[in-house]
């Protein structure tokens, strides 16, 4: 059985875009692999965050993550900051990354390009490693994730290869797992860039724990051009093509029986069912959610994942230590 990891940061309450994305393919991993999922506060943190609103997140995704279908008897369900390994695997991958190598990170570079780096955090330059750090204390097989992470992936593997070469087999190169259609969810509002949950004008994302009606409106001024015309063309057509993806994944229909059906008919009538189907898709992870959230059941299913990563994850740094030759030799 083939090892899974992933995770999701608490920088922002979960957009429909981290669900289609992400979580989706989590809940079909769980049944077939030996999955490990984590909230992943420390990545969280490379930019300023409030402290109670932090901790209030990283709860409110454990229980989406429940909410939408993971299932704790499944899958290795936990908090980063909750098992040491990953910051001090970190630190030693840190010491194996080129400063180059980072530099060239898109995430990054985009970000710096817009604020400049005087006053960006060092965590935000290093943050690949954690990443890769997250992967590889659990000898990861595959790594689900949104084609925006596709870079770290990448670079992870070739951490890998590198530290391989120099010490001795130790850590698993792990492939990327990419959804074809919603891998990338796009912005309501600016269909070019892609949906976030961090992203100042809400009309722009829809988020899982969004008021119902509110979902609808976002939806019906969603951006559109002025043709009328349902049909998928991401470059000259960006926003309908964004909402025609949602509606793809979210019912299982493709997109070309999707055009079919809408042949002769709006845009009005378009969001319309596409409100429907968000909603009444979202509605019963809402009540679960509010089921699930405060009990002492979800603290337990955290407690007992900590638990086991950190019995995997010990290992792996004390054979890396070793390897690298950190401490006494034991
Ligand atoms: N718009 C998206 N479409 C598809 N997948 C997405 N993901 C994020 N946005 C979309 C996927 O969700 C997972 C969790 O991402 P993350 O929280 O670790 O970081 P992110 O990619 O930076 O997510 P956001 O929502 O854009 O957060 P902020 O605004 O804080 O940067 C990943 O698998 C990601 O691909």
């Amino acid at each position: 059985m083939s090892r899974i990891f992933s995770g999701i940061k608490p920088s922002g309450d979960l957009t429909l875009g981290n669900y289609l994305g992400a979580l989706k393919n989590f809940v079909a991993l769980q049944d077939e692999h030996d999955c490990f999922f984590c909230i992943v506060d420390l990545h969280a943190i490379t930019v300023a965050q409030d402290r109670l609103e932090l901790r209030k997140r990283t709860k409110d995704i454990a229980a989406l993550y429940l909410a939408c279908g993971l299932d704790p008897n499944k899958a290795t369900i936990f908090i980063q900051s909750e098992v040491p390994g990953h910051a001090q695997l970190s630190w030693m991958l840190e010491c194996q990354t080129y400063y180059g190598e980072l530099s060239r990170m898109t995430q990054f570079k985009d970000k710096s390009l817009k604020d400049g780096t005087a006053g960006l955090s060092s965590g935000l330059f290093t943050y690949p490693v954690l990443m890769a750090s997250d992967i590889l204390l659990y000898d990861t097989d595959i790594v689900p994730v949104g084609e925006d992470q596709k870079q770290h992936v990448e670079l992870t593997r070739d951490i890998v290869d590198r530290f391989n070469n120099r010490y001795g087999d130790t850590f698993v190169k792990p492939d990327l797992f990419i959804p074809k259609v919603g891998a990338r969810i796009m912005d309501l509002q600016d269909p070019t860039k892609k949906m976030s949950k961090s992203e100042e004008n809400d009309k722009g994302y829809i988020l899982l724990l969004d008021d119902l009606n509110r979902i609808k409106k976002k939806i019906m001024s969603a951006k559109t051009d002025s043709d009328n015309l349902i049909k998928f063309d991401k470059d000259n057509k960006p926003g309908i093509s964004n909402l025609l993806s949602i509606y793809s994944v979210i019912t299982n229909k493709s997109i070309e029986s999707l055009e079919e059906f809408y042949v002769g008919k709006g845009y009005g009538d378009f969001k319309k069912d596409l409100a429907e189907v968000v909603v009444s898709f979202i509605q019963p992870i809402q009540d679960r959610y509010n089921e699930i959230r405060n009990s002492k059941e979800l603290d337990d299913i955290l407690d007992e994942g900590r638990d086991l990563a950190n019995k995997l994850a010990f290992k792996k740094v004390k054979k890396v230590e070793h390897k690298i030759g950190l401490g006494r030799k034991r």
